[in-house]
């Protein structure tokens, strides 16, 4: 009964970091002018757009959380986002849109199938916050018919060791269970 107590303390004790716990990236990590790929494993892989050139950490003086994750050259262009994790939910806010309907963000399967495409739906800061469409592979931001662009900031995902621990500590019960029981 005292192992089983335990494991039950153990798994509210999981849940509650799984909870809390998601990488909340800033992009005040690094330095500006830092170009961005891996810096952020194993959460999310930033992979270059159509030009070939990856991210890159910028300021945005529009934006209320400078700096910012930029497409590169600052700010107009393009760029994915990989989650190995394949969080079910996946959310940053993004900017500044001058005209409605301009960005393209598309959301894709962790095998690459489209999902769904999102766009900006209001001026200036947008909050983008994907969920509800099952695992989350792959992101991909289009700032480039906007005018003077968009970037993005405030970036959260689950993080993948977390869900993992959160795992362990179930089948952890399980078994105390069975035992318990048995
Ligand atoms: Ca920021
Ligand atoms: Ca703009």
């Amino acid at each position: 009964m005292r192992k089983f107590l335990m494991a039950l303390f153990m798994v509210g004790f999981l849940v509650g970091l799984a909870g809390t716990a998601s990488a909340a990236i800033t992009f005040s990590e690094f330095p500006v002018g830092t170009v961005i790929s891996n810096q952020y494993a194993p959460e999310v892989y930033f992979l270059p757009g159509t030009n070939g050139n990856y991210p890159i950490i910028a300021n945005d003086g529009a934006m209320p959380d400078s700096p910012v994750l930029s497409p590169n050259p600052v700010y107009a262009g393009d760029f994915w986002m990989e989650f190995p994790g394949a969080p079910s939910q996946v959310s940053f806010d993004s900017g500044y849109w001058d005209t409605l309907g301009s960005g393209i963000i598309n959301v894709f399967s962790p095998i690459g199938n489209f999902i769904e495409g999102l766009t900006d739906t209001s001026y200036g800061v947008d909050h983008f916050d994907i969920s509800g469409v099952g695992p989350i592979g792959y992101v991909y931001f289009n700032s480039a018919s906007d005018p003077f662009g968009a970037d993005i900031d405030n970036l959260s995902v689950p993080e993948p060791a977390t869900m993992l621990l959160l795992g362990f500590g179930l089948l952890g019960l399980a078994g105390f269970r069975k035992k318990f029981r048995g």
